[in-house]
């Protein structure tokens, strides 16, 4: 030991040699090695860094310009539904502060901004009558996005569902309804956006929605009705696919948005590696899976028996369009080993000491994206996929000074990024990185108790903040690698 380590710390003595000509002081890296920069996660050259957002979280003016009500202004507006009953009527205000907010992107450095845009502002019912000034919008943030060099990732569908639409996902007709408003929206905003995701997260908004009851419109449904939601919520996917490849220029990147289950092997032997997949096929069955394989996979159809989904002809085909590129949006691992039962594989249950960040749901495990990627990568040979979301909440305090030292934020990003360079490295084709979020927003059942931010929002004045994270994100984007 005492040989190895003389030997070490004499490489060390001559590295800071080097780096003290250099004229620049740098950490060095453990056992000795010298860091040639600050980091050795460099990522591609090329790599896309970006942040999201969502319409009903962020843009507030729920009735300005003609928008339709929604399903979230409903449920946010009935007692007890949110977190002291808070609305997205005014959220951050981005309906007319976006060009702030797009000053706060430039300033971060991001090439790629993550938006979804408000059905019900294009169609207030949802479908018939379009409402021009909803589509001018869209225009405007895109341009100015543009105009600052910002490429814009559109999500068609970030829950936001028009009030109007009978019987919401409940019927197969909102399926119909969103292909038309996709067919609208997109060729209107296809010569400039050429990134689109169809729907954000299937069980948010279908098992939260109908079968828990935690989201809009907080319904608990029995598994027959609750399968068929989730049926025409992929199948609105589908038949949106079809949409923007029909009236968008060639070329146009269409993918979706899922939070499919992320499972992380309990030990990295090849046993528990296979049993993951396993796990993650089977239970991401009624969504990712199908999408992918376009087809349910008969464990699931058995699974469910009579409650299995009804299919129209045409239905599968369309939910198996090929994509361009899958987004997954990952925040939390689960932890799977191999086992002897019929399925091969069982899921751990996290002990109670198991940490968590500010929201009790989001426990940590920063090589869930790793192994998100690499199941999803490895499972279905998808040829690009991003991380369209990652991030955390933070007790966050902004202090006097006019700081917010979100110190776990960053230890969250920061361990999140090491990992994933560790899927880029081995080659899986990862493409671009968006943070959720870049500002404080209304956070869905929570409400604005639960800040996910790098920019604090001050919900009285509207004002701004970066925080920690945002600088510690900026100097991430400018050197390309884990800081
Ligand atoms: C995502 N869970 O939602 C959504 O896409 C965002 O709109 C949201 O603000 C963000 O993550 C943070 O919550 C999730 O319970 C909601 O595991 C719940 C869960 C995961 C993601």
């Amino acid at each position: 030991m005492k040989g190895i380590t003389r030997r070490l710390f004499g490489k060390t003595v001559a590295a800071s040699a080097a780096t003290a000509f250099a004229g620049v002081s740098l950490p060095r890296l453990a056992f000795g090695q010298p860091a040639p920069r600050a980091s050795s996660l460099y990522y591609p050259k090329g790599f896309l860094w970006g942040c999201a957002t969502a319409a009903y979280q962020v843009e507030g003016g729920a009735k300005d310009d003609g928008r339709g009500p929604t399903n979230w202004d409903v449920f946010s507006h009935t007692p007890g539904k949110t977190f002291q009953g808070d609305t997205g009527d005014v959220a951050d205000n981005s309906y007319h502060l976006y060009k702030e907010d797009v000053k706060l992107l430039k300033n971060l450095g991001v090439g790629g901004y993550r938006m979804s845009i408000s059905w019900a502002r294009i169609f207030p019912k949802g479908r018939g009558e379009a409402n021009p000034k909803g589509v001018d919008y869209y225009n405007r943030v895109v341009d100015e996005l543009l105009a600052n060099n910002i490429t814009p990732y559109v999500t068609l569908f970030h829950w936001d569902l028009p009030q109007a639409l009978p019987g919401g996902w409940q019927s197969r007709d909102t399926s119909k309804a969103f292909a038309d408003y996709a067919a609208y929206v997109t060729k209107r905003l296809g010569d400039r956006v050429h990134h689109f995701m169809t729907t954000n997260e299937f069980a948010c908004f279908t098992d939260l929605g109908y079968k828990i009851g935690q989201f809009a419109p907080g319904l608990k449904l029995p598994a027959g009705p609750v399968n068929q939601v989730r049926h025409h919520a992929i199948l609105a996917h589908g038949l949106a696919v079809q949409a923007i490849r029909a009236n968008t220029p060639s070329g146009t990147q269409v993918g979706l948005a899922e939070n499919a289950i992320v499972y992380v092997p309990v030990i990295e032997t090849q046993a528990h590696i296979e049993a993951t997949q396993r796990a993650t096929r089977e239970d991401n069955a009624p969504f990712l899976t199908t999408v992918m394989e376009g087809k349910y996979p008969d464990s699931y159809l058995k699974r469910e028996g009579a409650n299995a989904p009804k299919v129209e002809p045409g239905d599968m085909e369309a939910i198996g369009s090929k994509l361009d590129f899958v987004g997954v949006n990952i925040y939390t691992p689960q932890y799977v080993r191999a086992d002897d039962s019929p399925a091969g594989y069982k899921v751990e249950r996290q002990p109670g000491s198991y940490p968590h960040m500010a929201s009790p749901w989001l426990t940590i495990g920063p090589e869930c994206i790793y192994w998100g990627v690499r199941n999803v990568v490895d499972l279905w040979k998808v040829p690009a996929i991003y991380i369209t979301e990652n991030g955390t909440s933070s007790d966050d305090v902004l202090t006097s000074a006019g700081r917010v030292d979100d110190t776990d934020r960053v230890m969250y990003l920061r361990n999140h990024l090491s990992q994933l360079h560790r899927a880029v490295a081995e080659g899986y084709p990862v493409k671009g990185y968006f943070l959720w979020s870049l500002l404080d927003n209304f956070e869905w059942a929570d409400g604005y108790s639960k800040r996910f931010g790098i920019h604090y929002v001050d919900f009285k004045t509207q004002k701004r903040t970066p925080k920690l994270s945002a600088e510690w994100y900026r100097e991430v984007i400018a050197r390309n690698a884990v800081v």
